[in-house]
């Protein structure tokens, strides 16, 4: 998979791209690129941004700095874009990132992500040059950068030798092989610290009890996650 990184802060990523998964996924044969707004911005003094039209706070991404790189980037008029890859607008009113979003992102062979700072994105760019805007959580971030990584890291981790073990993937917090359900509760060595043991079952050697009472500690989970009142 090739990933696309768009941002004011290039740099930021430089830690990110060491992390253990990442890494692998690249030695795999993906990569992940950044790539600076203001390395292709058309206005003077690297501005990319400016005030919002009928007043207000903060400074508004503007549409002809993001066409302008993702031009210079793609060599193409970013409008086709579309039709040969998803172009990812990060906005605290996108779609809410959840596994089955990530599975879907995992599965294209390429993927850009613009990443917003200040007040956000012009329109313009989420309506002409995106084809999906995606949000993380119901909270406001000062920008598209964290994420960027946020989806990166959920993405990247389900491609081919990242994580180094192919299993670990299927049976997961809500992964098809638990229903859709959150993770089992996993303990390892001492089995007795301070006064706290271990399932008894855990320690049985028993495969298939072991798996019945995993299954049933997932399901509970999910059950109790579904009676937490939504905000
Ligand atoms: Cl994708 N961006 C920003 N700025 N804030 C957010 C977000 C994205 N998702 C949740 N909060």
């Amino acid at each position: 998979m090739e990933v696309d990184v768009f941002t004011l802060f290039p740099e930021w990523f430089e830690w990110f791209r060491t992390q253990r998964h990442i890494a692998n996924a690249v030695a795999g044969g993906s990569t992940l690129n950044c790539v600076s707004y203001r390395d292709h911005t058309p206005l003077t003094g690297g501005q990319v941004d400016d005030t919002p039209f009928g007043g207000g706070a903060g400074m508004v991404l503007r549409v002809d700095v993001v066409d302008a790189a993702l031009r210079a980037h793609y060599d193409c008029d970013p409008v086709t874009l579309s039709e040969s890859r998803r172009v990812v607008a990060l906005t605290p009113g996108g779609r809410m990132l959840d596994e089955e979003l990530v599975n879907e992102l995992a599965s294209e062979p390429s993927l850009t992500l613009l990443c917003g700072r200040y007040e956000g994105f012009d329109e313009r760019i989420i309506e002409h040059l995106a084809t999906d805007s995606i949000s993380i959580g119901r909270y406001v971030l000062a920008g598209g950068e964290l994420a960027a990584m946020v989806v990166c890291d959920a993405v990247m981790r389900k491609l081919p030798g990242a994580l180094g073990h192919e299993d670990s993937v299927m049976e997961e917090s809500f992964s098809a092989a638990l229903g859709g359900a959150p993770e089992y509760p996993h303990y390892t060595r001492p089995a007795q610290y301070r006064e706290w043991g271990v399932p008894e079952v855990l320690l049985s050697g028993h495969h298939e009890r072991i798996k019945e009472w995993r299954f049933e500690q997932s399901r509970q989970r999910g059950d109790a996650a579904r009676e937490r009142p939504l905000p």
